[in-house]
């Protein structure tokens, strides 16, 4: 029993390298320290801090799998492990950490040209420049297929036309990753600055879900992009291959919020006394723990081995559907369960655990929906698509 720890039950410790303890250590400090204390009044107030972006990228977090441009070239593994950290206090700061790191930085750097690398990269890696990255339309959502926005060929580049909706951090970015077809219908990826005729990234106000983090639209009125613009992919294997390394990173992101409810949730049924003894001491109750405990340790050493074929170039898309999928559903129900453990000061924000829940509703869906996964699944289970 003295070799066992409930808060890493299965010694997930012991897999991680040495260097991987310490990127995770020092993740969890800043997030910890700076991160921390500021969501509840940033989360009441519906507000982004931009400057998370340039902590974020003083720590050295920001397209860290990436191997130039003076980016920190860490394992999948220490990826995870970043997002874990973050998506422990929010999951509003964690995509903005994703969307920077998967979303911009990584497609510039997969398919961009020297050219756009040395422009972009050292800039979107301090969190000088935000990016944002536009699939998602109004009328296309897990169908980006779909799309309706246009690049036009005119003379030395392309005309964007088109309407992209809920894209995080768009309001504020200077560096816009923008997908539509071509001529030929063919999918294209567009780096487009802030202040380009024609462009402009309304804020989506109201939102009851993840509100930390920043979310609009990008209205294209035939903004004009020159050739050089265009990155160098074509298909949606172009957006897809970003969308593959941000949900892994959310496969092990959600976990951190799980454990975050799930130690709350302990905390707070051993301190709090009903019918003359600690909720904790009471069956239901510790089910419930043993159970967040357990998903919570099946999901980490998935992530991991997950984590270890990505850095093996070992791993599918279907594997990262299952773990987006699981973690995302897992996560939320531990949520749900713990605001539901807090009694009536679960629905307080300075309890923190519906704040969990409900940012998790927005993780459930966005990055591929909770059932867009299970069809993708089910595509390669049976080799029939059923979407
Ligand atoms: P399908 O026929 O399956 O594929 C079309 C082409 O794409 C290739 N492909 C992939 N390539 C790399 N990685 C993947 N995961 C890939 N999945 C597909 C595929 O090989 C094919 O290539 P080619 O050369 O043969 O043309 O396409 P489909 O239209 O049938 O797709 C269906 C489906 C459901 C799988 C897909 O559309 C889907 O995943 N929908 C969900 C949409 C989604 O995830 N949107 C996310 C928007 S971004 C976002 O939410 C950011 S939130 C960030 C934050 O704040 O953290
Ligand atoms: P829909 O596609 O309309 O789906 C609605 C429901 O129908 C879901 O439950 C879905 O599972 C289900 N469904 C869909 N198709 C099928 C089917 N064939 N069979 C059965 N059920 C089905 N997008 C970006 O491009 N960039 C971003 O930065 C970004 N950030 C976001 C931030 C937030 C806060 C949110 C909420 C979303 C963000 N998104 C972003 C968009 C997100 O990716 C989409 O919301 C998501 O892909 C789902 O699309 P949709 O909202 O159009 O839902």
């Amino acid at each position: 029993l003295s070799n066992f720890d409930w808060a890493d039950a299965l010694k997930l410790e012991t897999l991680l390298t040495e260097e991987e303890r310490a990127i995770r250590d020092a993740a969890h400090a800043y997030a910890q320290e700076k991160l921390q204390p500021r969501i509840l009044s940033a989360y009441r107030e519906e507000r982004f801090d931009r400057e998370v972006m340039n902590e974020l990228g003083e720590m050295g977090l920001l397209g860290p799998t990436i191997s130039t441009h003076g980016c920190a070239d860490v394992s999948y593994v220490a990826y995870g492990l970043i997002a874990r950290e973050i998506e422990r206090v929010d999951s509003g700061y964690r995509s903005a950490f994703s969307v920077q790191s998967s979303l911009v930085m990584y497609p510039i750097y997969a398919f961009g040209s020297e050219a756009q690398k040395d422009k972009y990269l050292p800039k979107l890696r301090t969190g000088e420049w935000v990016g944002c990255f536009g699939l998602t339309e109004p009328d296309a959502g897990s169908d980006p297929a779909s799309m309706r926005t246009r690049a036009k060929k005119v003379d030395g580049g392309y005309l964007l036309s088109g309407s992209k909706t809920w894209i995080s951090n768009s309001p504020i970015a200077d560096v816009f990753v923008v997908w539509a077809k071509d001529d030929a219908g063919d999918i294209r990826g567009f780096v487009i600055e802030k202040g380009a005729k024609g462009l402009t990234a309304p804020k989506i106000e109201g939102k009851l879900s993840l509100r930390a983090s920043i979310t609009g639209m990008i209205m294209l009125d035939e903004v004009f992009v020159p050739d050089d613009a265009m990155l160098n992919v074509k298909g949606l294997r172009g957006p897809f291959s970003c969308l593959n390394n941000a949900r892994y990173g959310i496969a092990w992101g959600v976990l951190g919020a799980a454990e975050f409810c799930f130690h709350a949730s302990r905390d707070y049924t051993m301190g709090r006394k009903m019918f003359g003894r600690p909720l904790a001491a009471t069956q239901l109750i510790q089910k419930k723990l043993a159970d967040m405990q357990t998903e919570i340790t099946l999901g980490l050493h998935s992530a991991l081995q997950l984590g270890r074929l990505l850095d093996a170039g070992e791993a599918a898309p279907e594997m990262i559907s299952l773990l987006k999928r699981n973690n995302c559903g897992k996560a939320l129900d531990i949520a749900r369960q713990s605001r539901d453990m807090h009694g009536g000061n679960g629905i307080a924000d300075e309890y923190h655990v519906m704040r969990h829940m409900v940012n998790l509703e927005t993780v459930n869906t966005y990055e591929g929906a909770h059932d867009v996964h299970a069809l993708i699944l089910g595509r390669a289970i049976t080799g029939l698509a059923a979407f």
